[in-house]
């Protein structure tokens, strides 16, 4: 691939705990990633982004990094890493690899080496320790909360809080310190000389602290100096050809936004306006031109993403009600039409992957998988669910493993039971079963992946004139038109050669309400 293969791949996020089962603990590893890399070569993806693979305490899923140079002993060794690497490359697969740098494992190295060396110590100036307030410092030093729910702050045994924007078990880096931007470069590298082709940077606007605020997302959210380090990260990955730094960057205003992805800074970034924006062809159409007029000037592809291993699946999001995504509001148990929501899922697939720029897949994503919402309270695994005193079910439901074959559960995923349980229903949503049938959510996603390698990608789009204000219509310098129907009635067709590719069913010459279609033009 060209040196600017990022800039239209699709990317599919593996999240590997969830993924394949290779030995049969219940637990998906890197065996089973790689006894499926024909799997994705043949869904026609030009990327794999892994969530954390280091070991870990898995108090969040990964995201509690014990170890930044070594693999989860339960998904692999590194030396297997290296060989999912190479045998991607040679298939013509990128790696990704997350890194989290915000904070780490309450486990790891440098945290343990802190909470020996006790307070006014070197190492606990890589954290972030201060004394408590009230007569004994029996108050944290302030009122910042943890995005997970409850306190930011827990004490030790000799007095001292350190800071955790998330878990307990995930204390907080000093950015200030330099010995941690240095660490970091030095992990980079790392990562880069065993082959890794991209970075996705995790909670990327959160590492600098203003200390004295009192408080709110404003005290730690995208302040000035976090653009420093990552022009220090660019300047790492331009040592070496090719490698990319793309960052997990939730921020409302598109302006604040768009500094991340200055020339110096990263290349790309995930795309949370379009995963957020609701079901209505105004809103998207609103959304799609920011995005179009925040990434043009600076020369970055735009991203299109509509799920992850943090949010809502999409076919039960687009069945609700309410369309609209936010981590404030989850909506669990809001009632979801399934029927309505496949359809939706459909054609916002087909809409995505017309869309120019880069795209990213989230694993099960392809096989039109629901949010999972009855799972047992005490197989609950996400933070989220104790933190929040047990009010926000999280984020398990759509991270639950996924179904390969097979009638039962484990549905071919491995040999025993799943960490999470799989739904019996399922059984018609496995690979095998969806593969074998030319109208499943598979196929819909495998066709419009291979023919979008072929005419969509990086680029630009023109909106066609004259199509009602419920429909997206806009044609790809290939010449294919793309459009939407987003209305409740059927709408006519504009002028083409052929229809490629629908999302549903077509009513002669009229696009039925919630379809999309691609067609092509002269
Ligand atoms: O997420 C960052 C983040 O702030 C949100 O996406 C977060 O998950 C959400 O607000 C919770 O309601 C990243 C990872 O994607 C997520 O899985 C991790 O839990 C989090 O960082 C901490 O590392």
């Amino acid at each position: 691939m060209s040196e600017t293969w990022w800039r239209g791949a699709a990317i599919y996020q593996v999240y590997l705990r969830s993924f394949a089962d290779g030995n049969g603990d219940g637990v998906g590893d890197l065996a089973g990633l790689r006894a499926r890399l024909p799997y994705l070569s043949d869904l026609g993806v030009g990327a794999i982004w892994l969530n954390p693979w280091y070991p870990s305490p898995m108090a969040d899923g990964g995201y509690d990094v014990a170890d930044y140079r070594d693999i989860e002993p339960s998904f692999g060794t590194l030396a297997e890493a290296e060989e999912f690497i190479a045998e991607a490359h040679a298939l013509g697969i990128k790696t990704i690899t997350d890194i989290v740098p915000n904070h780490g494992s309450d486990r790891q190295k440098w945290f343990l080496q802190a909470l020996e060396a006790g307070p006014g110590s070197a190492e606990r100036e890589r954290f972030h320790f201060r004394a408590g307030r009230g007569e004994n410092g029996e108050l944290p030093p302030n009122d910042w909360k943890s995005i997970f729910g409850g306190p930011a702050w827990t004490r030790i045994a000799d007095g001292e809080w350190y800071l955790h924007l998330f878990a307990p078990e995930q204390p907080d880096f000093n950015w200030d310190n330099p010995e941690v931007v240095e660490e970091f470069h030095d992990v980079l590298r790392f990562w880069f000389d065993r082959g890794v082709d991209g970075i996705r940077i995790d909670s990327a606007a959160l590492l600098v602290k203003d200390m004295d605020s009192l408080g709110g997302e404003e005290a730690y959210t995208d302040l000035d100096g976090v653009h420093e380090i990552y022009r220090g990260w660019r300047r790492v990955a331009e040592e070496y050809d090719d490698r990319i730094l793309i960052g997990e960057v939730w921020l409302p205003d598109q302006e604040r936004f768009a500094q991340y992805l200055r020339p110096d800074e990263m290349h790309t970034a995930f795309n949370f306006d379009f995963l957020a924006c609701t079901w209505e062809a105004v809103a998207l159409r609103c959304s799609i031109d920011l995005t179009l007029a925040t990434h043009i000037p600076l020369g970055a592809p735009p991203t299109w993403v509509l799920s992850n291993h943090d949010v809502t699946r999409p076919v039960t999001k687009y069945g609700r009600a309410d369309t609209s995504f936010s981590h404030a509001d989850r909506k669990h148990g809001m009632p979801s039409d399934p029927v309505l929501g496949e359809r939706r899922a459909r054609a916002a697939a087909l809409l995505a992957m017309a869309l120019p720029g880069g795209l990213y897949v989230y694993q099960g994503e392809e096989l039109g998988l629901p949010e999972v919402e009855d799972i047992a309270d005490e197989l609950r695994q996400d933070p989220i669910w104790i933190r929040s005193g047990r009010t926000d079910h999280g984020r398990d439901g759509c991270r639950v493993p996924l179904p390969w074959s097979g009638d039962e559960p484990p549905f071919g995923f491995g040999a025993g039971p799943t960490w999470l349980p799989q739904p019996l229903e399922w059984k018609a949503l496995t690979a095998e079963a969806q593969a074998a049938n030319p109208t499943s959510m598979f196929t819909l996603y495998r066709t419009g992946l291979h023919l979008r390698r072929e005419l969509l990608g990086d680029g630009t789009l023109t909106w066609l004139s004259g199509a009602q204000d419920e429909v997206l219509a806009f044609r790809r310098e290939s010449g294919l038109v793309c459009v939407v129907n987003l209305g409740q009635e059927p709408v006519s067709l504009p002028e083409h050669e052929s229809v490629l590719l629908a999302s549903g069913p077509l009513e002669g010459n009229l696009l039925p309400s919630d379809t999309a279609v691609w067609l092509r033009t002269a």
